[in-house]
């Protein structure tokens, strides 16, 4: 029983409330690594942006401090502090430490908008080292200090204020976190994103861990025109078919709708949703209504100009979001989500308001700019015309593979297991090290497909110009899985998808162009683990008779300082290519799976994988070049 004296631990239900998310923090917060350690920030930031969006609060500061805390404030009303019916102790102390009260607690770690605030704080309080509050409230500025969730003391007046709202200093506990570092990026980003979602809010983001000397980093974020200005910042890289995106904010029933979009000359749909700023990846009724408003008012506008030519029967969704940048943001009072996950939201009645209201803001807006309405008509129009073109395409080449008796390419020198699951597939750069590498290989488990020279950059041309390239074909048809929405993974025929080619400039480039490929057509297959990019040595260095080999410089010049007291000269060269090695070497060096050095291949966020496929392999020069040029000194230079 603890100690009566010490303050706090009377109530033992929130001793045991507090305990509880100690004991199992992956269940509150997910996981204790970076991705559950910048969780904690978000629970308290959002209660901040939750004050802002029922309309108290403005200004939000973000400060990453010296001693690894970090403080979040806002200019809000204020926790309450007076005394909680309930449980006895201040409003403050109960939505601190207390699980069950303040918000809506239904078991779901989601947040409710309109200053209800959520039970986020006390699992950040639970999990942090100790957390000092300050509301400033009618005059006073009041304080209250917790040590792993436990109240120190009863809150407590410190001083006067003409300030109001909440400030939160906590420092993440390394008990429970395996990192306690703060990714500044990663804090940027959230607050980007919240700053986007409610126009008007201002961020301040001060990042004081700077070496002694230098000037802290300082960010001001601040949108005006909300989520109008995201779809801008989305579309940075892109060339779009209109100079401002189309925007509208109305509500109806207590339901807000925001809605901004933009399209461009990619052939990607890029629609993003949020309920109360929260992102729902998978969408929900909000996005529903929003897709069935977009198509038939498309339609309805083109039928009423005669721009459908050429088309059989009306245009599809498909067709319509081709190049279509969107956001579509939704505020609702009780926001009903898919499971504990927040990924889709549910409510029925968001689907007909959402749809309703797009309708006519969007008509209108099509009435109002004839010139833009006829221009993405006519993407949807061809993107239709495309598609029958891609499927006419499509069965020609499943027809024409079906009908060769040997389905698979020529070229692919396969291996003799059909367990996918032992299976690997070599797609190699060049017939030379084709030829070694179908030599050198375990033939009972290794496939290999050689690559004469570049193949098609699938990221700028549509689907029926790329089922033309004979190099893509051969991959397809190797992999076995089908392609784009067809595409089924169970069917693949290697679990190990191995992209070999020289470390020179050329090598890597066939390496972006097969990862566009299998990113813009076999997303799962990375998505699943699939996909691996082979290390060939860089440097041999030979001593006497022994060989060894290094896959980097540091790795080389290591060995080469430890060796150098057997006082035997070694003989240092660089490998130029795959094709200076003999089908032995190669098999030691980079395909047996004793010795090798794979990288897999995963995607980490995939919106910004979007944009550095984009801006690595889109049309648009500019953005490549910014890149280069920032980048140029990091480069490797084949010598
Ligand atoms: C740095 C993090 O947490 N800001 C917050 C408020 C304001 C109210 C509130 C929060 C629980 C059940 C009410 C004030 N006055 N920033 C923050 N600002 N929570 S968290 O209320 C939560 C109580 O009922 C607030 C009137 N209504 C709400």
């Amino acid at each position: 029983m603890p100690k009566k004296s010490e303050y706090g631990a009377s109530n033992i239900q929130v001793l045991e409330g507090l305990e509880a998310v100690r004991k199992r923090p992956a269940m509150y917060i997910g996981s204790t690594d970076s991705m559950g350690l910048h969780h904690i920030f978000t629970e308290i930031l959002d209660n901040s942006v939750d004050e802002a969006i029922a309309g108290f609060c403005d200004n939000i500061w973000v400060t990453l401090n010296k001693d690894g805390s970090c403080t979040v404030q806002d200019n809000g009303r204020g926790i309450p502090i007076e005394t909680h019916p309930q449980t006895k102790v201040s409003t403050l102390e109960t939505v601190m430490t207390n699980l069950h009260a303040g918000g809506k607690f239904d078991g779901s770690a989601y947040k409710v908008s309109g200053g209800l605030h959520g039970v986020g704080m006390k699992c950040t309080n639970a999990l942090s080292e100790w957390v000092e509050t300050v509301v400033y409230l009618d005059g006073g500025e009041y304080r209250q200090d917790y040590k792993r969730g436990a109240p120190q003391a009863p809150v407590k007046k410190v001083g006067n204020t003409r300030k109001t709202g909440t400030k939160h200093t906590f420092l993440p506990d390394s008990q429970i976190f395996t990192e306690t570092i703060w990714d500044f990026k990663k804090i940027l980003t959230k607050c980007r994103q919240h700053a986007y979602l409610t126009a008007g809010l201002r961020f301040t983001l001060k990042d004081n861990r700077v070496e002694k000397g230098e000037s802290p980093k300082i960010f001001q974020l601040y949108f005006e025109d909300g989520i109008k200005s995201y779809v801008q910042f989305l579309n940075l890289d892109e060339r779009s078919v209109s100079d401002e995106p189309f925007y509208m904010n109305k509500s109806e029933d207590n339901i807000w709708v925001e809605v901004a979009m933009q399209y461009t000359d990619s052939m990607d749909e890029n629609v993003m949703c949020y309920t109360n700023n929260i992102n729902n990846p998978e969408g929900g009724t909000h996005l529903a209504g929003f897709r069935t408003a977009l198509t038939s008012t498309l339609n309805v506008y083109a039928q009423s100009n005669e721009l459908l030519r050429g088309v059989k029967g009306t245009l599809s969704g498909d067709d319509v979001r081709e190049g279509l940048t969107a956001v579509v943001s939704v505020k609702v009072t009780d926001p009903q989500f898919e499971g504990q996950t927040k990924i889709k939201l549910n409510n029925p009645e968001v689907k007909g308001v959402v749809s309703k209201l797009v309708r006519e803001g969007f008509l209108t807006y099509l009435k109002e700019n004839p010139s833009i309405a006829k221009n993405v008509i006519g993407k949807a129009v061809l993107a239709n015309k495309a598609k029958a073109a891609a499927k006419a395409a499509r069965d020609a080449v499943i027809r024409k593979s079906a009908l060769e008796s040997s389905a698979l390419p020529g070229k692919l020198a396969d291996c003799i297991s059909n367990d996918p699951a032992e299976c690997e597939l070599y797609i190699v750069e060049g017939d030379s090290a084709g030829g070694s590498a179908k030599q050198g290989r375990d033939r009972h488990t290794q496939a290999v497909l050689p690559l004469r020279g570049k193949i098609i950059n699938t990221h700028k041309y549509r689907v029926d110009r790329v089922l033309g390239n004979n190099e893509f074909n051969n991959i397809t048809t190797a992999l076995g899985v089908g392609i784009g929405d067809t595409l089924d993974t169970s069917k693949l025929r290697y679990h190990k998808i191995i992209i070999m080619s020289d470390a020179d400039v050329d090598g890597l480039h066939i390496t972006t162009l097969v990862l566009t490929l299998l990113f813009r057509f076999f997303r799962p297959l990375i998505e699943q683990g699939y996909i691996y990019v082979a290390q060939p040595p860089l440097f041999k260095v030979e001593i006497g008779k022994k060989r060894y080999y290094f896959i980097n410089e540091r790795e080389k010049d290591a060995f080469l300082t430890k060796t150098k007291l057997s006082g035997k000269k070694p003989v240092v060269n660089r490998f130029k290519g795959l094709g200076e090695m003999d089908p032995e070497q190669l098999w030691d060096t980079t395909m047996s799976p004793e010795d090798r050095v794979l990288k897999q291949v995963f995607i980490e966020d995939g919106q910004e994988a979007e944009h550095t496929f984009e801006m690595l392999m889109g049309n648009e020069v500019p953005p490549r070049k910014r890149f280069i040029q920032k980048y140029a000194n990091k480069a490797i230079l084949d010598v």
